[in-house]
């Protein structure tokens, strides 16, 4: 049986001590999640600077999985990390064109960093490894590793949005970026609006077409591509919120808002999550019902994040101002509306603080899928719900629809969507709670993981007539649900 070997920028391998997790992040939530059951090799950048790159791996064995780490260089981190990855793919692929940087050193670091890791990863694989590289800092990976002659299949995960043709257009080299997607075997976004935003590119950028197997053909070289909506570990979530962890951290959040309502946002503190606009439309609800102020409090959880960007810094500031001038105007000696904290929670207490919200406010601007969305889902009490408040623009807006979706510029349809969580009855509740959690239990972090190997296995191999393969066309989950049930053993022996 063929290895799984998965890359992506930072490796989280899932730490007991830290309640089953590494560091904050849906991607390494996402991937600790999928490799559990796995023993494949999981590789990529430690998160150490070095004043000169080596190339040295360092291999660790945690949990079933091999970790394969390098250290780089501190112009990579600069330029590679900092740079292209955090100040310009990143924002502009968030539709922030504002906030993006076009600075030529960051694009060059971003590629001898690509180039850096195919090099290290190249005598980790074996003639019959399957490659899954992560996320957008790594594009150009599947291309310098067919430079070096590896035929593997490869195939790439986009977790964050694919955006709109003219703001691709808008990256000095952004026929580079595309060319370097068409090196994958099978190219995987979040959701079909992301996948015809890639598309629209291809077709009309680069005149490129699609063939009747339904491949993508562009520069020469032709890739499979489809969405595949990431889900959370939902079992996983629903059993520890019945944990002793959970049930305190539960318990002393109800001792605390007695009286109260508690409303829930956790997000990484990122300008995309709508930080402000969801602060804006709280401050909203408090003015538009007053005789609703004494019965609700915001408990927003905003671990820092890529604290080195300017751009971080100051949304951190803006925050800092909001909150000051929200709680200011409408705290009593013995209340404040907003309590709000810059720290990570261990994943069983983060549960034990969803179940205890009676909703939850997820407000991004953008967003590719948001994983927070379905942790509160998954971990509410069955028999008393809170309720989902899901921005439009969330990846998970597509398949969540019975949560009340908001367009989170708008702080009236906060406020309003607010009001309603607030005042809705246990059976609506129940049966809105009944279709999120049947959705978020099916389409699971195991679903996403096996739907995306499955296709990337149908994928033809190097040598292989794929006119007589013809794998399957996928282009959505269900399609690729069914190539995963015409490859069943298969798939069986992978989580063996
Ligand atoms: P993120 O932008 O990091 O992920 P999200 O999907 O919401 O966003 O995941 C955040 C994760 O971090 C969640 O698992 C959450 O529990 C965890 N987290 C947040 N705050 C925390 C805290 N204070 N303590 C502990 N854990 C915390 C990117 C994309 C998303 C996409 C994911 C997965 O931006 O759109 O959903 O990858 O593909």
């Amino acid at each position: 049986m063929s290895r799984l070997i998965v890359v992506s920028n930072r490796v989280n391998p899932p730490n007991p001590a830290e309640g089953g997790e590494g560091s904050v992040g849906g991607l390494a939530m996402a991937l600790a999640a999928a490799l559990r059951e796995y023993s494949g090799i999981w590789f990529g950048w430690s998160g150490k600077t070095i004043p000169e790159f080596t190339g040295q791996l360092n291999m660790q064995r945690i949990e079933g999985v091999t970790v394969a780490t390098v250290d780089l260089e501190e112009t990579d981190y600069q330029e590679y990390y900092n740079g292209y990855a955090n100040k310009t793919l990143w924002p502009l692929f968030h539709y922030r064109v504002d906030l993006t940087a076009y600075d030529r050193s960051f694009g060059e670091g971003y590629d001898r960093v690509n180039k850096r890791f195919a090099e290290t990863l190249l005598p980790l694989i074996e003639p019959d490894d399957i490659v899954w590289v992560h996320d957008y800092h790594l594009i150009p990976v599947a291309r310098e590793l067919r430079r070096m002659g590896v035929t593997n299949r490869i195939g790439f995960f986009l977790h964050i949005p694919w955006p709109a043709h003219q703001l691709v257009t808008t990256l000095p080299r952004h026929r580079a970026l595309v060319e370097a997607l068409f090196h994958y075997d099978l190219i995987g976004f979040q959701t079909e609006e992301s996948l015809q935003a890639f598309e629209g590119y291809v077709f009309s950028e680069v005149h490129g077409s699609k063939n009747d197997r339904g491949e993508l053909v562009a520069f020469g070289q032709r890739t499979q591509a489809a969405a595949f909506p990431i889900g959370v570990d939902a079992k996983d979530f629903a059993e520890i919120v019945q944990g002793e962890t959970a049930r305190k951290v539960y318990d002393r959040m109800m001792a605390h808002s007695v009286f109260r309502k508690m409303i829930v946002g956790v997000d990484r503190l990122d300008y995309s999550k709508g930080l402000e606009e969801r602060l804006v439309g709280f401050e909203r609800f408090l003015h538009d019902h007053p005789d609703l102020r004494s019965k609700v409090m915001l408990l927003q959880i905003a671990p820092l994040s890529r604290d080195e960007v300017e751009a971080y810094q100051d949304l951190r500031g803006r925050l800092d101002g909001l909150i000051g001038r929200i709680n200011g105007a409408y705290a009593e000696m013995d209340f404040t509306p907003i309590r709000y904290v810059n720290r990570s929670y261990r994943r069983d207490e983060l549960a034990g603080i969803y179940r205890a919200a009676k909703a939850a406010l997820v407000t991004p601007l953008r967003d590719g899928m948001n994983l927070v969305a379905k942790e509160y889902v998954a971990a509410q009490d069955p028999e008393d719900p809170g309720v989902l408040i899901l921005s439009r623009f969330a990846g998970a807006a597509r398949q969540m629809r019975d949560a009340l979706i908001i367009n989170p510029n708008s702080p009236e349809e906060i406020s309003d969507a607010l009001e309603r969580a607030l005042s809705m009855g246990l059976k609506e509740r129940k049966r809105r709670w009944e279709a999120l959690f049947d959705n978020v239990e099916r389409e699971d972090v195991t679903a996403w993981r096996d739907n995306f190997v499955a296709a990337l296995r149908a994928r033809p191999g190097p040598g292989e007539d794929d006119a007589e393969i013809k794998p399957p066309p996928v282009r959505s989950l269900d399609v690729a649900a069914k190539a995963l049930r015409t490859q069943g053993p298969e798939a069986k022996a992978m989580r063996a």
